[in-house]
């Protein structure tokens, strides 16, 4: 079915929908949007919960009271809709004392103030039952080489990193972290910029069991790299934490388009992954699918929770034809084909031991490589035009 409902996940930043579309060019061309009025909507499209930035619901250095009221505002919403809150995060990157960073920056008390505005907004996360703590660190990093000393910063990162897993396990929440990264934009290069780096990073932890990933279409995309593969790879390392769906094309400022509206074909495998690549063909990753795209500044708020609910069916759309490719039993002969069937099996024997490679002449000393090639093709090509002819919906 093409209705999202609560069991497909779907999610959305209230910094997406609620965007007033001011850029570094040019001022708002919208009114932002309440909370309150979001989760009605957005629970109304069928979409299972919101996520935040502490200071997209209450502003920066307001009162407790006020705090407070926006914070149970939300959750009367959320209690008259059963929307959930399963993510939040801090906003570590707007006000200018975060201009060279927040938990790297060069200045102690920024990185000191830093550290405490996240500690109050993790007692938030636990409050509103949130798992995942998003960390997106678009300030952390620099525009000059001598800005630093990148090792340093690093340390600095991980001594913070450290310190908010050691209070998660002090006050007992049950909460993950989830680090996003990026390459540039806002700084000319950010720290942890792909998703292989962060995954180095969190091996460096004192906790690493507790610290994942949160990837980004468009930020893998704007590094120039396939965001499936990477996707694959955070599969494999346990460390899909989360994930940030939204639309890129090609190596350019971060465009955050509607899911799908960038790399397509790219749209159609991570989809595919993620609801077929499970061992037994089932669900890979069973976390929220949330949405972290902008509106264009060209709409207006028809145009808002039109795009919004465009990421949605996006997703569901694709999801069905990814069922269909997998179904095809032409599809699923050319698989074959391609020799996956053999990439899945190991290397060596299941009792082989490198002595017993070693002694069989025939893999090595007597094997006639020209021979053996028989100049066949791997039928890539073709794999890929049935997917395409999926994705297109003519087959
Ligand atoms: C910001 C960024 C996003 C991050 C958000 C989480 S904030 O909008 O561009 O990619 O996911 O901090
Ligand atoms: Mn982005
Ligand atoms: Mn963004
Ligand atoms: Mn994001």
């Amino acid at each position: 079915t093409l209705t999202p409902t609560p069991e497909d996940r779907f999610t959305f930043g209230l910094w997406t929908i609620g965007w007033n579309a001011a850029d570094p060019f040019g001022s708002p061309t919208r009114g932002p949007v309440s909370a309150v009025t979001a989760i009605h909507k957005l629970s109304e499209f069928g979409a299972y919960g919101m996520t935040f930035h502490d200071d997209d619901l209450f502003p920066f250095g307001c009162s407790d009271a006020d705090r407070r009221a926006a914070i149970d505002a939300l959750k009367k919403a959320c209690d008259e809709t059963g929307m959930v809150i399963p993510m939040i995060t801090t906003n570590t990157f707007s006000h200018p004392m975060f201009k060279d960073g927040g938990v790297t920056s060069n200045d102690r008390d920024v990185r000191r103030f830093t550290v405490r505005k996240i500690l109050r907004n993790l007692d938030l996360a636990a409050e509103l039952g949130a798992k995942t703590f998003v960390m997106w660190g678009g300030r952390e990093g620099a525009e000059y080489d001598f800005s630093k000393d990148i090792r340093v910063a690093l340390q600095r990162y991980r001594e913070a990193a450290n310190l908010f897993a050691e209070y998660v396990i002090d006050k007992g929440y049950d909460i993950k972290f989830a680090i996003e990264p990026k390459p540039n934009e806002p700084r000319g290069d950010i720290l942890l910029p792909t998703v292989g780096h962060a995954m180095a990073f969190i091996n460096t932890l004192d906790h690493p069991e507790m610290v994942g990933l949160n990837p980004e279409v468009g930020h893998e995309q704007m590094a120039g790299l396939n965001f499936t593969a990477g996707i694959a790879q955070a599969l494999d390392h346990g460390k899909l934490f989360h994930i940030d769906l939204n639309g890129q094309r090609g190596i350019k400022y971060d465009q955050d388009m509607v899911f799908g509206h960038g790399d397509l074909y790219n749209a159609f495998s991570l989809v595919d992954l993620l609801e077929n690549g499970g061992p037994d063909g089932g669900e890979a990753y069973s976390g929220p699918r949330h949405f972290d795209y902008k509106p264009s500044r060209t709409e207006d708020i028809t145009g808002v929770w039109d795009s919004a609910k465009a990421n949605m069916r996006m997703y569901l759309l694709l999801k069905e034809r990814a069922k269909a490719f997998r179904a095809d039993p032409e599809v699923q002969e050319a698989i074959v084909a391609t020799k996956q069937d053999q990439l899945a099996q190991t290397t060596m024997g299941a009792d082989e031991t490198v002595a017993d490679l070693m002694a069989n002449t025939s893999v090595y000393e007597t094997f006639d490589a020209d021979s053996y090639y028989d100049g066949k093709g791997f039928g890539f090509v073709r794999l890929q035009q049935l997917a395409a002819e999926h994705l297109m919906g003519a087959r």
